[in-house]
């Protein structure tokens, strides 16, 4: 089949241990069993399919990079292939795996109390407990720093006010791990969602990740004990070390929904006929999927070194930008070149690959936009900043 075609041309194997290659296995068989028989029709009814994330649980892809407290304590290479082949399935699922695991579940196991790790991250391993991680605020997502969101301490207790924007999962979960400002810099808080003061309204007018929950999340007032702050948490190294996670699972995660577009390409050449031979013996298309197979393997050897060298201990902030921007840049430019090999039946839903390019848009923006990303590499390269 096409999907050999690709996978034996650029063969990772070589690279990978046969714990690494099992957790690929598993990821595969999960996403064709029970995510692609009804992504398109959820992708249409806007239909976040709630009971697949204990199933996700279940098979131990919930903050599966941490060690302890029910989590596999996977490899870091192990994670990224999930997400590579969750995300051939739908953007939405890897989001759903990276606001749970890289973001909520990681905030708590980096920066939370014994206490705190022992409530949340068991249940939320099993999939049992939905968490979210609230950051970004209706104002935009780029500078953290300017957020509004603030926490006050009184009579031993903490008071937030704010509102949050693009909250995935917020509707549907149990705990939100919020940003705020307070006297001493910004500050991480658990907030069981069934707190009075807190709400989060899906957002309904997306065209993008349909198959999966962001809100608006409204903080009015909402009132928690003292040890619902994230003791390890000053600053907003705090966040953006969560962010660094999630971002390395978008490194991976948009190679998967490239290469699942230009399977169906190199699929659709072969059976159609155009000017009385297949599409695929014409040399113009021949000269597009060469392009999109140059760049899907060089994203995957990019996401390999990245998946190394945080093996290692030794990834910088730097070297996942590099990753993010080329990763999601590319997987949208191999969407649209597919988009145009299938022309009238590439905008259809009869294939994956217009959902892909939706899916991807959202990608390209959250965790760190394009030109965010420039502006960090920039920044290294140069010792100067532009922000
Ligand atoms: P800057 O002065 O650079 O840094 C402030 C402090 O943070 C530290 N730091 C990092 N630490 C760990 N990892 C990183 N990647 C870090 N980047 C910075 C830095 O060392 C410093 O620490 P300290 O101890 O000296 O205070 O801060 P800046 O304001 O100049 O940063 C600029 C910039 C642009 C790099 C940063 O603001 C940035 O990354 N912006 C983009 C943020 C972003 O990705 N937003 C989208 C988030 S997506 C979302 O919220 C939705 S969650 C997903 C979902 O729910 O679906």
């Amino acid at each position: 089949s096409s999907d050999n075609r690709v996978s034996e041309e650029f063969d990772m194997e070589m690279y990978l241990s046969p714990e690494e290659l099992d957790w690929q296995q598993k990821a595969r068989k999960f996403a064709q069993r029970r995510i692609l028989p009804t992504i398109e029709q959820d992708f249409d009814d806007k239909y976040f399919r709630r009971e697949l994330v204990a199933e996700l649980g279940a098979q131990g892809f919930l903050g599966m990079h941490i060690s302890g407290y029910g989590c596999a304590g996977a490899s870091a290479i192990s994670y990224g292939l999930v997400c590579l082949e969750l995300e051939a399935a739908d953007s939405g699922w890897r989001t759903m795996v990276s606001v749970q695991g890289s973001l909520a579940m990681a905030a708590i196991a980096k920066f939370g109390s014994e206490d705190q790790k022992r409530r949340w991250l068991p249940g939320m391993a099993a999939g049992e407990m939905v968490g979210c991680f609230a950051l970004t605020e209706p104002s935009g997502g780029s500078d953290p720093a300017g957020m509004l969101t603030s926490a006050r301490y009184e009579k031993g207790r903490w008071i937030l006010t704010g509102a949050k924007r693009w909250i995935g999962l917020a509707s549907v979960a149990d705990v939100a791990v919020v940003w705020a400002q307070t006297d001493d810099g910004v500050r991480g808080f658990l907030v069981p969602t069934d707190t009075p003061g807190f709400s989060a309204i899906p957002i309904d007018t997306k065209l993008s990740m349909r198959a999966s929950i962001q809100c608006d999340v409204h903080l009015d007032n909402v009132s928690l004990p003292d040890d619902a702050v994230l003791p390890g948490a000053r600053g907003l190294s705090a966040p953006f070390s969560c962010l660094n996670e999630a971002r390395y699972g978008i490194i991976w995660g948009a190679m998967g929904a490239a290469r699942s577009c230009l399977e169906v390409a190199v699929e659709r050449v072969q059976t159609r006929v155009v000017f009385g031979k297949p599409l695929g013996a014409q040399q113009l298309m021949q000269a597009k999927l060469a392009d999109m197979f140059v760049e899907y393997e060089k994203g995957m050897l990019l996401a390999l070194h990245v998946g190394m060298l945080k093996a290692k201990g030794s990834l910088t902030p730097t070297q996942i930008s590099v990753g993010k921007l080329n990763n999601v840049r590319e997987a949208i430019s191999i969407a649209s070149k597919a988009r145009m090999i299938l022309a009238g039946d590439g905008i259809t839903s009869e294939f994956p690959v217009m959902r892909h390019m939706a899916n991807l848009e959202s990608v390209r923006t959250y965790e760190g936009t394009d030109e965010i990303h420039q502006l960090i590499i920039g920044r290294a390269l140069t010792g100067l900043s532009a922000f």
